[in-house]
């Protein structure tokens, strides 16, 4: 066990996202090798969207999608993995909220809340991003214990600019997929 470790393990969902080069084989290598890491196994994964950018909209259309991973890393382990794959995939930050070829955001993970300067759960922005709530509905467990599902859903129903969605392929992630089709 390394210093990050702790005995439980916890889920936690992520999202993914990519509008550089070969978004989806990025975003598909980030989950295998975030899936190879000591601690971590990707348990669900979203379907995959082509959406709109938000924020800095001058930039390639994204591929979107969330994943769920049960792990025994703390939320700063999973953290420093999470931003050592996307170093190792040659993201290079030059515009804030620009161009990527593969971003990881730490959304949510059980039984944490947190604000430190690195990291805070749950992410700020999340209920506003239809990007990252679409995908999310799909792998967020209706009867979720902590009552995540509700909030996701309510979030998505009352949010604007969902048009800029579109399903752009079906979950095919080996073990695993969305638990539903809507
Ligand atoms: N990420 C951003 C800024 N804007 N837009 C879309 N559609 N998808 C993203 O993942 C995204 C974005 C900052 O990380
Ligand atoms: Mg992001
Ligand atoms: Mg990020």
């Amino acid at each position: 066990m390394n210093s990050h470790a702790t005995s439980e393990y916890s889920e936690a969902y992520i999202a993914l996202g990519a509008n550089l080069g070969d978004r989806e084989g990025n975003l598909m290598e980030a989950l295998e090798r975030l899936d190879e890491v000591p601690g971590v196994t990707v348990t669900r994964v979203s379907h995959l969207y082509e959406t709109e950018p938000v924020g800095y909209v001058d930039q390639p259309m994204f591929i979107n999608l969330a994943a769920v991973v049960s792990t025994s890393l703390s939320p700063h382990g999973l953290l420093a993995q999470t931003q050592q794959i996307e170093k190792q995939l040659g993201r290079v930050r030059h515009i804030h909220w620009g161009p990527r070829t593969v971003d990881l955001d730490l959304l949510w993970m059980e039984g944490w809340r947190l604000d430190t300067p690195e990291l805070i759960l749950p992410h700020p922005r999340m209920f506003e991003r239809a990007f990252v709530l679409r995908p999310l509905a799909d792998i967020v467990p209706e009867f979720e214990p902590s009552g995540l599902y509700p909030v996701v859903k309510t979030a998505l129903a009352h949010l604007e600019g969902k048009e800029g969605i579109q399903l752009w392929k079906k979950s095919s992630w080996r073990s695993v997929s969305a638990l539903s089709e809507n």
